[in-house]
């Protein structure tokens, strides 16, 4: 197939998109071919569903693309109401002395008494949360904030014609352009991580240049000052005292500018240039979570900026961005439909044009989503990345660990973007210590967790109520990012001084919770399969995540060789754990008593935990496993809500079943949006490409582009398997830069849906088994080398 290269950085962009600007008649950027971008013809009107993100990992900013008025909505990622700010009451939810309940609901499951075990652990189980004298929705739980919007409004004088805006993310670049009369107006719009800044740039070609008025709009009450071309935003939040400040410098070339009643005027200018940070006073340290010197933090990140050029700055960025980005690339064939725009081309897709670069652009754009929301020393990326424009966000736009956290972060490795897990790894880190109070007053037991949602400030605790908020699962799967960062890097000090220890302890509470039932067998109980099915004596998910984190941690302490007496006791049991079992209609039992029912369509498919993320159900290890996982999910069916639609890609890509996988892909890339919050149906993706749960939630992004990724590379049974899952919609097809277990990056070229070449580039020196269909070749590698394998796998 003929590669078709994407044109990166390069100054001359730059110089030819202004001169085309001069001459409008020979200019179209629709005719832009451009697998990267986002485009559209139109503003946005719709903060979530056409709004275009940007995002630096510590800030987020959505842009509008105005024409009188441009709006930008930003957020900085710790601004969240909540926690020990709000009084004394708070304290991670956690009931304490819980745990005395805990064998009168074990006694009361033995008898069968599901009703009042469940009534009685809704009373004494789940954790609290304080509503009193709080306008949230989980009261002192919290929930992340919105900073505020930009406004900026833009003095046109002349017809609006040519109007364009993208955000184009080969270079995480966002565009608006449009000619107002002859007057050519470009803006552009990046989040700088080196600098820790957003960053907005407004130029006009205007003979006298073009007058500004710009207002913040900020969502907590502020001091506003202004003084050397700085705003600064100082104040703290109501609910439970946290501080913040914003900080903007304004450059502008020519004119004039003014501050008064709130609004800064730029006047008759031909540019202007907004650098932004923003930070607050929170500390991701236990118990007080406060403490940084945000003011000063801004002082520093302005200073330092101030004389750096604007274009200084956006190479800069480019340089960082593409650092990560350009490590992977991917071409899944031609489309016919690359000059309409992003929205245009969902709808004809959506009726059957072929448009394999919209799914390839999908998913880039949640490698992109990545970046721009988790970069080493920020939060973890949480519901909707580090976007959101509300102070009582859905589901407080946290961290839920019973799938969405945790889906967040499949792409990570595979899709060569490792670093950009590390945020998730020290968020854990902190909530170890909040989280081994709550396996003790909830559990009486060593080690930690978390359950179903978790905030800023160490909530642990069970959910509070019963059963959706019970899931002290939450650990052990986050446990699995741990062991999988070490997998695919080999890293053997992050496993042994990050990774061990908190893998340890949370195998430790699992230790102490198993308890061995009537058959003798270990089963975790209570537990509850995730928002299905009520309280049980059983739920597979819990032992299959068990079997994977303690799996992990026996291979752990053989790698490290460290905690024999440890190793021992986890291996014993693991052995005694248990196992997943075939039910009474072919279908993996989603608990270990067989109650499944066939017409069950909910969209949580938690049991399938160990075909993935797990990899305890394989179609080669264990094929009647796998089988039966099939028939689970062929009756939970093609339905479901984004992050659902997204895991059944790769349910059916470890299935082997590309074409399915390819199905669910079309469903969840189906557009939707204008009729609103449809949780009936359920999934899809709006005009900005954001998955919609709906609303607006990002997992669906990422578990889509980890979909694409297991569609084209799996590594998780022991072996590399090339194009395990490719559909027949992508017959030709390029990859380069996707990485496999052992520390392996893969390049792959494939032709009339046959592999026609083959790279394996070895970071570690690691044997390796790699099959392509039913050829299986064993290579022993040397570090740094590059394999070209199309002899050896008889290509
Ligand atoms: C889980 C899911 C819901 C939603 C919420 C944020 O509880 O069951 O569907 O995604 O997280």
């Amino acid at each position: 197939m003929q590669k078709r290269k994407q044109s990166f950085p390069s100054p001359f962009y730059f110089i030819l998109t202004s001169m085309l600007f001069l001459s409008p008649i020979c200019y179209s950027q629709k005719n832009v071919e451009n697998n990267l971008r986002l485009w559209y013809d139109e503003p946005a009107r719709d903060w979530m569903t056409q709004a275009l993100p940007i995002g630096n990992g510590f800030m987020g900013a959505m842009i509008f693309g105005g024409i009188e008025k441009e709006q930008i909505q930003f957020n900085e990622e710790s601004l969240w109401a909540g926690g020990p700010g709000t009084g004394e009451k708070y304290n991670g939810g956690n009931r304490i002395g819980a745990y005395k309940h805990l064998p009168k609901v074990r006694e009361l499951l033995k008898q069968n008494r599901f009703e009042e075990a469940h009534k009685l652990a809704k009373k004494q189980l789940t954790g609290i949360i304080h509503r009193e004298n709080s306008n949230l929705m989980f009261g002192d739980y919290g929930a992340y904030q919105s900073f505020g919007d930009i406004f900026i409004e833009v003095e046109n004088n002349g017809e609006i014609t040519n109007y364009y805006r993208d955000l184009d993310i080969s270079k995480a670049i966002a565009h608006v352009k449009y000619l107002s009369g002859a007057v050519q107006h470009e803006r552009t719009y990046f989040a700088s991580y080196p600098q820790r800044l957003l960053v907005f740039h407004l130029n006009n070609t205007a003979t006298n240049g073009a007058d500004y008025k710009i207002r913040l709009s900020l969502h907590h009450t502020v001091d506003l000052k202004f003084s050397d071309n700085k705003l600064i935003a100082t104040g703290s939040l109501k609910n439970n005292g946290m501080a913040f400040q914003m900080q903007m410098l304004v450059r502008n070339e020519g004119g004039s500018m003014s501050f008064k009643d709130g609004v800064l005027r730029v006047d008759k200018t031909n540019s202007i240039t907004l650098l932004l940070t923003a930070s607050t006073d929170y500390l991701p340290i236990f118990p007080n979570y406060k403490g940084r010197n945000y003011a000063s933090i801004n002082s520093n990140i302005i200073e330092k900026v101030t004389n750096i050029p604007f274009k200084n700055l956006l190479k800069n960025h480019i340089q960082d961005y593409q650092y990560l980005f350009n490590r992977v690339k991917l071409e899944l064939g031609n489309s016919i439909n690359m000059n309409k725009p992003t929205d245009e081309r969902l709808i004809t897709y959506h009726e059957g044009a072929v448009d394999p670069t919209l799914e390839s652009l999908f998913f880039q754009y949640g490698r992109y989503l990545l970046i721009s929301s988790s970069r080493p020393g920020s939060l973890p990326a949480n519901l909707q990345g580090k976007w959101n424009d509300k102070n009582n966000p859905p589901w407080a736009c946290d961290y839920h660990t019973n799938i969405n956290l945790q889906m967040n972060y499949w792409p990570a490795e595979v899709t060569n973007l490792s670093e950009c897990h590390l945020p998730l790894f020290d968020y854990m880190q902190s909530l170890v210590e909040p989280g081994r109070i709550s396996a003790r007053e909830h559990f009486k037991a060593r080690g930690w967790i978390v359950n179903t949602m978790n905030n800023l400030f160490g909530f642990t605790a069970p959910g509070w109520d019963f059963p959706w908020g019970y899931y002290p699962g939450g650990a052990a799967w986050l446990c699995q990012h741990l062991w999988e960062h070490y997998d695919f890097t080999q890293d053997k000090v992050f496993l042994s001084e990050t990774a061990f220890p908190v893998m340890k302890e949370a195998a430790q509470f699992w230790l102490d919770y198993l308890v061995k039932d009537d058959d003798g067998i270990l089963v975790s109980m209570p537990s509850y399969s995730p928002e299905h099915g009520g309280i049980s004596r059983g739920a597979s998910m819990d032992h299959q995540m068990v079997w994977d984190l303690f799996t992990n941690c026996v291979s752990a302490c053989d790698v490290l060789k460290i905690e024999k007496k440890f190793q021992q006791q986890v291996y014993e049991a693991l052995k005694k754990l248990c196992s997943p079992k075939i039910g009474k209609w072919g279908q993996l039992q989603e608990w270990k008593e067989d109650l499944d029912d066939p017409e069950n369509h909910h969209r949580h498919v938690s049991h399938l935990f160990a075909l993935h993320p797990g990899k305890q159900i394989t179609l080669q290890l264990t094929p009647e496993l796998a089988r039966a996982a099939q028939k689970s999910l062929e009756a939970r069916g093609d339905g479901g809500t984004g992050w659902s639609l997204a895991w059944k890609i790769n349910f059916w890509a470890r299935l082997q079943d590309g074409d399915h996988a390819h199905k669910m892909l079309k469903r969840l890339l189906r557009p939707t949006g204008e009729q609103g919050y449809d949780m009936k149906n359920g999934g899809g993706t709006y005009r900005n490409l954001f998955d919609a749960h709906p609303p607006f939630q990002i997992d669906g992004n990422f578990g889509a582009t980890a979909g694409i990724a297991e569609m084209l590379l799996q590594s998780h049974a022991g072996e590399i398997h090339f194009l395990p899952a490719l559909p027949k919609a992508w017959p030709d097809g390029f990859v380069k830069g996707l990485c496999a277990r052992g520390g392996f990056e893969i390049d792959m070229k494939w032709k009339n849906g046959k592999l026609v070449s083959a790279e394996l580039l070895s970071k570690n020196g690691n044997q390796c088994k790699i099959r392509y269909l039913d050829r299986v070749i064993s290579l022993s590698t040397k570090k740094g080398v590059s394999y070209e394998l199309n002899k050896d796998l008889d290509l």
